[in-house]
């Protein structure tokens, strides 16, 4: 991941993704020149040039994307037009240098490399979210327009139907989202954060024509193929495996989705919500209906048992935004990993500033690529909050265990694995955890709280997983062209129907672009790493706690404190990219599969109750 503001992946995903152009040397050229992607000699090439060839790369590339990262830590927390010029400007020259670069090593085809060469030269081919043509006008007008999609998305604000009312950023709409019960309010809300990404339609089918010339031009069909293909798997394979995955947790959702219609449908009536079709979005407590934690007072299987409310405790502890991270820095180090550096607190962006717009969406950096590492986020003293401060961390924690590899290796076994670090120790995070840091009273352990947890959990693990996947399903189709512009809309309502069992709350027509209200549209983030991530930590969460012997059901366990887990953990960041991710799996796990079967164990409990409470309901939609 490059070190952007996106979660570390993302970030490298962000910046490398806008990648890089060329001058001379390495490392030691002067800051404002590129380096030159290595020349071709005259003679024919050998594997030991390939070698060299993959040095000169590593170092600039480290140049070139800690000059990037630079420039998109200072826009997203610092949005202006000169910001936005700033940062387009640099990622101009990365996408020429990686196109350059890619170009180049064309001709160690063939050659018979060792292991770490190759490696290198496969993750240069797949390494940018945002290729670009080779044409200099078109890679200017590329990387112009990927910042101004991201600018819309940051300064986005809504002002009520007539533009008279009080103007709202996505931070205010969301919160009417997450407490509101008021049917029209949340309507509104809905309503006015998906209008903001109205202008944004022009840009992004302009961002799609360019990227995929881009894509054709370093040899993919179209843009989505080549991010399919760094899976370490043929893109046609890693579709299937998705839709494998998709398949083994299919069931589980249905109960849940099943579940929760009835009781919104108690809440808001059946004419809102009627039996056997998808649940309007505006009403499961999040902007995208992709997390439905914020719903859990509506869908509570068992009142009057235990408070799991840790976001009261929060607010009423006085709990600000340093001493929710160090909270979460806490954990890790519990494990025996190290604190995070000094720098982290001096750099990171813990809260909103009030003077100016900024990219709120949380992210994690290593600026340059040399454990530079912050956070970027506008915390809230929230249970969601602290949670993704966790999130966060994890990619830190990636991030601070590679930074010694060749850049090229400083990433994620898989993007999925990045994205489940963090989540994976949140699992942990089990109302005993919570009771010792004081932000819980004790929570009897009986079946009626075992229930209430679960779901609590399922509405944001197991709810999450077809929105997961969904958003590139719909992206690799736009990229492929098998959905055309006239049909953005459409299509992403069709596919949001088809695999959350989610609608419009209100028309949509063509001149909307809903999509582009989910930040990673408009940012280019891809977004199977999440759905992937979603299955990933419960295989990562079952794998730690047997390391560190703990016995007894998976929902139960917690590793907190626990140097063995730790160990186990770090051996895996520690290989970054270096090795195909099955090898990275294997270390943690001792399997080379992705595989739902330990989410599906871990709410094993859930799933009994909710099959249960669904007899003779009509399910599905
Ligand atoms: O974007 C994120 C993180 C940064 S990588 C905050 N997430 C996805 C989202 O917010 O849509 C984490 C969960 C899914
Ligand atoms: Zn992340």
């Amino acid at each position: 991941m490059t070190r952007t503001l996106l979660p570390q992946p993302l970030m490298r995903a962000a910046l490398a993704a806008l990648s890089l152009a060329a001058t001379t040397a390495g490392a030691q050229t002067t800051p404002a020149a590129t380096p030159k992607a290595p020349a071709a000699p005259a003679t024919k090439a050998t594997p030991a040039e390939a070698k060299q060839f993959a040095q000169k790369l590593n170092a600039d590339l480290k140049q070139l994307w800690t000059r990037q990262a630079t420039a998109e830590w200072i826009k997203s927390t610092y949005i202006t037009d000169d910001t936005e010029r700033n940062a387009a400007s640099v990622n101009e020259e990365v996408m020429a240098y990686v196109n350059g670069a890619i170009k180049d090593s064309r001709r160690f085809d063939g050659l018979t490399l060792d292991a770490d060469t190759a490696r290198m030269l496969h993750l240069l081919r797949v390494s940018q979210t945002l290729p670009a043509p080779a044409n200099a006008t078109q890679r200017a007008e590329l990387a112009a327009t990927a910042a101004k999609l991201e600018g819309l998305y940051g300064k986005g604000k809504y002002c009520g139907k007539d533009g008279k009312a009080k103007c709202r950023d996505l931070e205010e709409l969301s919160d009417v989202m997450a407490e509101s019960r008021d049917e029209a309010a949340l309507l509104d809300a809905w309503q006015g954060w998906h209008s903001i990404s109205r202008p944004m339609r022009p840009l992004y089918t302009q961002l799609v024509n360019l990227s995929n010339a881009g894509a054709k031009d370093i040899g993919f069909s179209d843009l989505g193929t080549l991010w399919r293909s760094s899976y370490d798997m043929p893109p046609a394979e890693f579709e299937q495996e998705a839709q494998r995955l998709w398949g083994q947790v299919k069931p589980m959702y249905d109960e849940l989705h099943c579940y929760v219609r009835g009781r919104l449908a108690k809440q808001y009536g059946e004419a809102k919500v009627p039996a056997g079709k998808p649940i309007p979005a505006h009403l499961l407590g999040n902007m995208w209906a992709q997390e439905w934690n914020n719903i859990y007072p509506l869908v509570e299987p068992f009142p009057g048992q235990a408070d799991l409310d840790v976001s009261a405790t929060l607010v009423k502890q006085g709990y600000d935004s340093q001493k929710m991270v160090k909270l979460g820095e806490k954990f890790f180090t519990s494990l025996g990993l190290k604190p995070l550096p000094q720098t982290f607190w001096e750099r990171s962006q813990f809260t909103k500033p009030k003077d100016r717009d900024v990219v709120c969406h949380a992210s994690a950096w290593d600026v340059t690529y040399e454990n530079d590492l912050r956070i970027k986020m506008c915390i809230k003293p929230t249970e969601e909050d602290l949670v993704t401060i966790h999130h966060e961390l994890g990619h830190n924690y990636y991030y601070t265990y590679y930074y010694k590899l060749p850049v090229l290796f400083q990433a994620g076994a898989n993007d999925g694995f990045h994205e489940a670090i963090g989540d994976a120790l949140t699992l942990s995070i089990t109302p005993s955890y919570l009771q010792q840091a004081g932000l819980l009273s004790a929570v009897e352990k009986n079946d009626k709280n075992v229930i209430n947890l679960q779901l609590k959990d399922a509405l944001e693990k197991v709810a999450f997983l077809p929105f997961g996947l969904l958003v590139d399903q719909w992206r690799w189709d736009v990229f492929s062209g098998k959905v055309k512009p006239a049909d953005y809309n459409k299509s992403w309502w069709a596919m949001r129907q088809k695999y959350q069992g989610v609608s419009a709350p209100s028309v949509r027509t063509e001149q909307d672009f809903d999509p582009g209200a989910k930040y990673h549209v408009p940012s280019n983030v891809p977004y199977t790493r999440y759905f992937l991530a979603r299955i990933l930590q419960f295989q990562f969460h079952k794998a730690l706690c047997e390391a560190a012997g703990i016995k007894g059901p998976l929902h139960e366990c917690s590793i907190y404190g626990n140097k063995a887990a730790g160990q186990r953990l770090q051996a895996m960041l520690e290989l970054g990219s270096s090795k195909p991710w099955p090898e990275a799996l294997s270390a943690m796990t001792g399997g080379k599969q992705m595989d739902a079967t330990p989410m599906l164990e871990y709410f094993a409990p859930l799933r009994r109750w909710l099959q249960e409470q669904n007899k003779g309901q009509k399910c599905g939609w």
